[in-house]
């Protein structure tokens, strides 16, 4: 299966066990204009092999105190979050040589929970991740992740990003998936679905308010970022990230320089140009380089109509007023 065919494959019931399937035939359930078909679970829209890995997840995880979970709505800075988590918790004296980032992408040493661990199987085993404390991802909403968790202590990392971009990321994200031009009709479409709010992971709006409440209510464990203020302050927004990690940079770290390096590494240049994400593939046949674009903030200017902007800056507008964000 190439990368193409691997999208097109989420939608369909081949795979999904009998009780996934009785619990689907309940749920309100949609069909989108590729005709892959969507459902409504605790308010959030899946594929079905995405909300079977829900389940399972939700079933069967068994948090550690120490686990970190890097969470987002598709297309915010996921690749960039994990690659800067990484960096923060695995930095040595010796500095960022023979990082763990040279040898694996950001997306392979912080797997997704639904899209990776619970995708393959319904008890992944947990024991071998490479990563200690264990890291893991996601794009469920709050609620959803935390059935599992309890009372665990576990901190969770929320990135944020425009929406416009958002939408002109997974448009281009779509088109090189396909290996096609990216073709304004399915622009056009992909913001329909944004603005009705069906759409895999969506409404987008309900995603992001979800981390939003969840770190004002309780600061210690979410953390809620913005793309857009890692792009504008890289400097304080990492130093910020560490503290909330546990992992605060020493005085002698600061001033040897320790946080521009991590900033280096990860950046969107040196993490495109390092061999592993150039030429390497995914388990799922995602080649690496697909994750590392332009990275610019307000690049739907350059593609979104003045109608389209609006439309979604109004339902937004409307959707997070009286919540106190601003985006
Ligand atoms: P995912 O949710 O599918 O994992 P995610 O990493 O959130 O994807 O989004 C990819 C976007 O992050 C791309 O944005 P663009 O299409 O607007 O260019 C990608 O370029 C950007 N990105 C990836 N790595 C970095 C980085 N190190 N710094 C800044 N932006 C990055």
């Amino acid at each position: 299966m190439n990368q193409s065919e691997l999208l097109r494959n989420f939608g369909d019931d081949e795979d999904i066990r009998p009780e996934v399937k009785s619990l689907i035939s309940s749920l309100p359930s949609y069909t989108d204009v590729e005709g892959k078909k969507l459902c409504n679970y605790q308010g959030c829209w899946y594929y079905y092999k995405n909300l079977q890995a829900v389940l399972d997840y939700q079933k069967n995880f068994k948090p550690l105190d120490t686990d970190i979970i890097v969470t987002s709505y598709p297309k915010s800075g996921t690749t960039w979050l994990k690659a800067l988590t990484v960096a923060l918790l695995q930095r040595s004296e010796d500095g960022l040589q023979n990082h763990p980032l040279t040898s694996d992408s950001p997306h392979g040493l912080v797997p997704f929970l639904e899209m990776k661990l619970y995708l393959k199987s319904s008890t992944p085993d947990l024991t071998n991740l490479s990563s200690s404390p264990r890291l893991f991802s996601t794009h469920m909403p709050l609620h959803t992740l935390r059935e599992p968790l309890k009372d665990s202590p576990c901190k969770i990392v929320y990135v944020c990003r425009n929406v416009k971009d958002v939408i002109v990321s997974l448009w281009h994200f779509r088109s090189r998936i396909e290996n096609k031009e990216a073709e304004r009709s399915k622009l056009e479409s992909i913001v329909e679905s944004f603005c009705k709010g069906v759409n895999n992971y969506g409404p987008f709006w309900d995603n992001v308010l979800s981390y939003w409440k969840g770190s004002l209510e309780d600061p210690d464990h979410v953390l809620f970022m913005r793309y857009e203020d890692l792009k504008e302050e890289p400097y304080d927004q990492v130093i910020r990230l560490a503290e909330f990690l546990g992992c605060p940079f020493t005085q002698e770290e600061i001033h040897s320089g320790s946080v521009e390096k991590i900033l280096d590494l990860c950046s969107l240049d040196n993490l495109r140009n390092l061999d592993i994400n150039k030429s390497g593939i995914a388990w799922n046949k995602l080649h690496h380089s697909i994750f590392f674009r332009k990275g610019e903030v307000d690049d739907w200017k350059n593609h979104l109509t003045t109608e389209m902007a609006d439309k979604i800056d109004m339902i937004i507008h409307e959707k997070f007023q009286g919540s106190g964000l601003r985006i």
